[in-house]
């Protein structure tokens, strides 16, 4: 019986690309491509860090996916500007539907788990005016490892304090998907772009195309 439902936060509650808006004005022509290289890259560090066992937090992290992708394709880059992209991340929109799925799982446990840092998940989690849905707001920086590695989604099953059936954990990112599958949860897989599933050897419990779906599921 489900009686808790943790996040994941970037891409899956908030619209991570909408960065793309902030790297046109100052890159015009290459918003898009900026957006899409420097997270691609925040991720890849996220995965590497944890493999060798040189975590650092996902603000500095964060700085230097900035950097390499900046340097990657040939745009020059003060202090001020990698500190404006940087904070874009904190003013993050909400996907339409959130708060309103939110209001109808107030029944609930409602958590986050994400490789943010706390800071960052708690002022973006206030600008978007979510933080009276969150009982919990968990960074991964409590256990300074990354998702996917089994001790991050441990860590969320601690503070839920529930057995792990009673959890659905919820994401958009597939590697995410595979990474919580894999640990045990129940697993419900946001694919708002008909991307195709990973080739990880595990499969979400549900597939759902946006969060409002998942009241089906859960009553
Ligand atoms: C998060 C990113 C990695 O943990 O999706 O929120």
């Amino acid at each position: 019986m489900i009686n808790t439902v943790v996040f994941d936060a970037y891409g899956t509650l908030f619209d991570v690309n909408s960065v793309s808006r902030v790297c046109e004005k100052l890159y015009p022509g290459n918003g898009k491509i900026i957006s899409r290289v420097w997270r691609q890259k925040q991720l890849e560090y996220t995965w590497l860090r944890s493999l060798m066992g040189r975590y650092i937090d996902f603000e500095q992290v964060n700085r230097d996916a900035l950097r390499f992708t900046l340097n990657q394709l040939g745009k020059n880059y003060t202090n001020a500007i990698i500190d404006t992209l940087l904070d874009s991340y904190l003013t993050l929109p909400s996907y339409p539907e959130v708060e309103s799925t939110l209001k109808l799982l107030t029944s609930l446990r409602r958590m986050i788990l994400s490789d943010g840092t706390e800071k960052m998940l708690q002022t973006m989690v206030r600008n978007a005016k979510l933080e009276l849905y969150f009982d919990q707001i968990l960074s991964v920086d409590r256990v300074q490892v990354y998702k996917p590695d089994p001790r991050a989604y441990e860590f969320a099953l601690t503070a839920a304090n529930v057995p792990k059936e009673d959890i659905l954990f919820v994401s958009s990112n597939g590697w995410d998907i595979a990474g919580s599958k894999s640990f045990g949860f129940n697993v419900a897989w946001v694919n708002r772009v008909e991307k195709p599933m990973e080739e990880l050897g595990e499969r979400p419990d549900f597939i759902v195309s946006n969060l409002t779906e998942l009241i089906q599921i859960i009553n």
